[in-house]
């Protein structure tokens, strides 16, 4: 692929159309050049993403300005066929450069979005073009990734979101409807409350764990709530009818929250996560994602009614987490009832083959500095921030890495790592076989094995993905060569 520079941004050809004008006509390299760039833009991309300002109207009479992908939010829908080439535009109608984020595909860095890999950034008021070949199938999607550090009305705070379903080969298993449903919070604000979930068992410390005597720093809270951008009740319900089977997407579109979703008189089988088929499909009353996490679920539409999908939080609730699902021909007010208590677990989902002895094993110790009262806490890998990291750690191609994410704090921390998919080991000492991910929600004070096999060289960043904590120090770099 070469890399040419138009204008303030950069275009990168590849595609065969263009190899194949170049051969018709023989042209001097200059005159390629000028040739291949006037065919590339006038040419229409596959994908457009604008990113520029949207007025989200998330309820009744309550508005949000932020920032979103083509005039909506959650942005379009991009639907691509796995292993065909896309050519992408990125247009940034805003006054700071962006970078948008394919998470979950496994691309070169240039094209990944990533600030710390020195991918291709959208200049402000300016435009990029690239081609990108999707893989692996399922649910991905696509985000910002630039650092909005205290600036809270930036980054994943945004409405810069959006499903992104690469089709599989494989028939998928049947259904008649499929709906694609992304959470997200909205009026962020600073807050020195820990915001525990009462469903959530207490982390214990192991015995040699030291607490910092400094006070907590600042966490994250927020006003309003939404399901594809509309607080429950307020836009479309899910309409559905008795005898179908649903397959629903999930995603986790919050910059920091980790969320739980459940449908009173109904329950979700997990066929996947993070995109990737589970050997094990299990039935489950509540569903866990932490933040950028996704689920894929098949309800059987087998108890008619109208009925709230939402959050067990009731405060979260009634500030917007839920949509209602109505069934036809059925109407009143919408019902919640409580879910029974049930614990996620990944391991319910996987087998029992053994992994593959690892080439080499990687400790990943996380850990916090307390910011104090009205400062911010800092989060370190192996006892560094990013800002203080060394040259990036190098790993090497088609070579089986063993991470051991060990948390010695007491918050989850949803760990992600760029443009490789993970194998997951073991789960707070459990072994379990056959689950991909690239996301891993490790609890507090857990530890959670995954194994990788990097395939394209170049940066990799590992990082949580609550931005709070990613922003302020917990972010790693592999080089893969
Ligand atoms: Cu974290």
């Amino acid at each position: 692929m070469s890399k040419i520079a138009v204008g303030g941004g950069m275009l990168l050809t590849g595609c065969d159309s263009l190899q194949k004008l170049q051969k018709k006509i023989t042209l001097h390299p200059g005159e390629q050049q000028a040739a291949s760039d006037a065919a590339e833009r006038t040419r229409p991309a596959d994908i457009t993403l604008r990113i520029g300002s949207v007025v989200a109207d998330i309820a009744n009479d309550h508005a949000i300005s932020t920032i979103g992908y083509n005039g909506s939010v959650p942005g379009p829908l991009i639907r691509l066929k796995e292993g065909v080439p896309v050519n992408v535009e990125l247009i940034n109608e805003t006054g700071s450069p962006e970078l948008v984020h394919w998470h979950g595909l496994i691309v070169p860095p240039n094209v990944d979005g990533a600030d710390e890999e020195n991918s291709l950034a959208v200049p402000a008021y300016g435009a990029i073009r690239y081609t990108l070949t999707p893989t692996p199938p399922g649910s991905r999607f696509v985000h910002s990734h630039s650092m909005p550090m205290a600036d809270l009305s930036r980054g994943t705070y945004t409405g810069q979101f959006g499903f992104v379903y690469v089709e599989p080969r494989m028939n998928p298993g049947h259904f008649d409807q499929e709906v694609f449903l992304a959470t997200h919070e909205w009026e962020p604000f600073f807050t020195t409350e820990e915001m525990a979930d009462p469903d959530e068992p207490t982390p214990t410390p192991p015995p040699n764990y030291k607490k910092d005597n400094k006070p907590n720093g600042w966490e994250i809270g927020y006003q309003k709530f939404t399901i594809n951008g509309k607080c429950l009740g307020y836009g479309e319900p899910v309409r559905v009818k008795k005898g179908q089977r649903v397959l629903f997407h999930f995603l986790n579109a919050s910059a920091t929250e980790n969320i739980k979703l459940a449908l009173p008189g109904h329950r979700f089988l997990i066929s996947g996560l993070d995109g990737n088929p589970v050997p094990k499909p299990q039935l489950v009353d509540v569903i866990e994602l932490g933040t950028a996490e996704r689920a894929d679920a098949f309800v059987e539409m087998d108890n008619p009614g109208v009925w709230i999908l939402g959050t067990p939080k009731d405060d979260d609730r009634a500030n917007g987490l839920g949509i209602v699902v109505e069934y036809s021909e059925k109407s009143g007010p919408p019902i919640w009832t409580p879910p029974p208590k049930s614990l996620w677990d990944y391991t319910q989902f996987g087998d029992s083959r053994p992994p593959e002895t690892p080439d080499e094993t990687i400790p990943l110790a996380f850990g916090k500095v307390n910011g104090g009262v009205g400062g911010f806490n800092f989060w370190t890998v192996n006892g560094k921030c990013f800002e203080n990291r060394d040259a990036p750690r190098v790993l090497h191609r088609d070579r089986r890495y063993r991470l051991v994410f060990d948390n010695r704090t007491d918050d989850a921390h949803p760990v992600h790592l760029h443009r490789s998919s993970v194998q997951l080991v073991s789960i707070n000492g459990k072994a379990t076989g056959g689950l991909v991910k690239d996301v891993v929600l490790v609890k507090g004070f857990g530890k959670v094995e995954v194994d990788v096999v990097p395939t394209i060289a170049g940066l990799s960043l590992f990082h949580c993905h609550q931005q709070l904590h990613m922003d302020f120090g917990f972010k790693l770099l592999f080089n893969i060569v």
